[in-house]
């Protein structure tokens, strides 16, 4: 008889554990990646337009400005992107744009030539000025030219 309760006691204990991570699904909280437009919308022409249309976003879910001085953004090639001095506010989201540009509030420019993200499959990585990684977020042709992180 006691086994029996202990054992439903451990399946209660396991449906709990398994319900938590879905009520914290809409936002994994902090800073992390965003939304993702890794395949610039038309043809890849390798115009500036289009170079720009391609971009990382990343948002401070915390209820405090954050200074992104010397995080980076890492494709699976290696390329990098550095933050200069940007402070990010409470419920903010930053635009990195692939392209050149300049810099304004929300909009940061890689300053590119090239295109960053592969349309067929990368990884997003964000990374602390440690050089350790914060967040990551990868897709494949399958998310339709827009990843949404969480
Ligand atoms: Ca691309």
């Amino acid at each position: 008889m006691r086994i029996h309760v202990a054992a439903l006691a451990l399946a209660a204990g396991a449906l709990l554990v398994a319900a938590a991570p879905a009520q914290a699904a809409p936002h994994q909280g902090g800073l992390h990646l965003g939304k993702i437009q890794y395949d610039s919308p038309g043809s890849d022409t390798r115009s500036n337009t289009s170079l720009n249309a391609e971009w990382v976003e990343i948002h401070n879910n915390t209820s405090s400005a954050i200074q992104l001085q010397n995080y980076k953004l890492k494709d699976n090639t290696g390329y990098t992107y550095t933050f200069g001095s940007y402070r990010i506010g409470a419920g903010k989201t930053v635009r990195v744009h692939t392209g050149r540009g300049t810099d304004v509030s929300g909009h940061r420019y890689w300053g590119r030539g090239s295109y960053v993200w592969n349309n067929t499959s990368d990884k997003a990585r964000l990374i602390r000025p440690s050089g350790a990684q914060h967040d990551s977020c990868s897709w494949t042709t399958s998310n339709n030219g827009t990843k949404y992180c969480h």
